[in-house]
């Protein structure tokens, strides 16, 4: 977070969160915006001061979500401890990396999300159909920002290959490190709009934010020569107003984007897919043997693609299974809780 101190406009404060502020009807409580989230700890911008907040073993107090960067939180005014998470108009959350099976939101309050890919071995088209996915589920619109064209001669066969992918999606090709070449993403800028960005490490999401900046203020970190794979440089996510007003987020690089219950955003971001589907005569075709099998159809006349079918295909399972699995988690939850309270009641 930058050194002034941001009135809560600045911060994002918009009417609809004010209107939900208002209907609490209590003097005891202020509004504070999460601007970074770390290991253990969280900063808040209240309007007038920044806090460090304390993660206390699980969580924070009695919150009733785990707070992300983005978030509006109230905060009692005397203690000064967070009392609730406001609805959020937008969360971008995944399956927490890890043995524990959990989620984690990443980014909450989100209007545009950049999804960030490099003009090198680290783009993939498989990977940007998640980003796509989780932004569509989530509800937020989304651009496509492929950096480091300045480092190849091919950036605009990056961006044929990309261009098939969802229509209308915006695509920009952009040197992170030339503030002319950025210029281009000033149309996203706008004052009170919250943006973040997300990818791999190494795709210069960093740069790209001191760019907008105008600052070399936030470390970013060289890619490897072998395989362009980043070193996982930012390990905080924080939010930073940007000269133009606009919110900029950025987080630590994503490994891997598992998704969970992102049903209708996979079924968004693969529509051609679903319509083949809807064609096949039997309802739980696998696509493989059945007759009028309308998928099999839509591959011969190359109306899909093999490689997006068979995407669509991982995804959807993929998203099935974390599902169950976290809604699993919770009734084993559920039930311990109450065991305790009826241990509690013989007593
Ligand atoms: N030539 C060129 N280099 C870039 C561009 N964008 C980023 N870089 C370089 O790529 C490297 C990685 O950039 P970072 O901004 O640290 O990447 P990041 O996405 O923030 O990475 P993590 O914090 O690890 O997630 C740095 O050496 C940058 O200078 C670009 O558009 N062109
Ligand atoms: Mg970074
Ligand atoms: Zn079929």
């Amino acid at each position: 977070m930058n050194q002034k101190q941001y009135s809560l406009t600045e911060l994002g404060w918009k009417k609809s969160f004010k209107d939900q502020f208002e209907a609490e009807n209590s003097t005891e409580l202020i509004p504070a915006r999460v601007t970074m989230t770390h290991k253990g700890h969280l900063v808040v911008s209240t309007g007038e001061s920044e806090l460090l907040l304390k993660i206390a073993g699980k969580g924070i107090g009695s919150l009733n979500e785990q707070p992300t960067v983005g978030d509006w939180l109230l905060m009692d005014r005397e203690t000064m401890v967070p009392v609730k998470v406001l609805p959020r108009t937008s969360l971008l959350q995944r399956m927490a990396p890890g043995q524990e099976v959990k989620l984690q939101p990443i980014a909450a309050n989100i209007d545009t999300l950049f999804i960030v890919s490099s003009c090198n071995s680290e783009f993939n088209l498989n990977r940007i159909e998640r980003y796509i996915s989780l932004a569509l589920e989530a509800g937020v619109n989304f651009v496509l920002v492929l950096t480091k064209e300045d480092l190849t001669a091919e950036a605009l066969e990056y961006r044929k290959q990309a261009d098939h992918l969802f229509d209308g999606m915006p695509i920009m090709t952009i040197n992170g490190k030339d503030p002319q070449s950025v210029e281009c993403l000033q149309k996203w800028f706008k004052p009170g709009e919250t943006i973040a960005m997300l990818g791999s490490s190494g795709v210069g999401k960093t740069t790209l934010l001191n760019t907008v900046n105008g600052t070399e203020k936030e470390k970013t970190g060289a890619i490897r020569q072998g395989d362009d794979k980043g070193r996982h440089t930012t390990t905080t996510r924080s939010l930073h107003v940007m000269p133009t007003g606009a919110l900029l987020i950025d987080v630590p690089g994503i490994r891997e984007l598992q998704l969970h219950d992102c049903h209708a955003g996979i079924d968004r971001a693969f529509s051609e897919i679903v319509e083949a589907e809807e064609m096949c005569r039997f309802s739980d075709c696998s696509h493989e043997r059945e007759p009028g099998c309308g998928v099999r159809e839509a591959l011969e006349n190359n109306t899909i693609t093999r490689r997006r079918l068979e995407n669509y295909l991982k995804l959807k399972e993929e998203a099935e299974k974390n599902t169950a699995e976290i809604a699993e988690r919770a009734k084993k939850k559920s039930g311990k809780k109450k065991k305790y309270s009826r241990k509690w009641k013989k007593k």
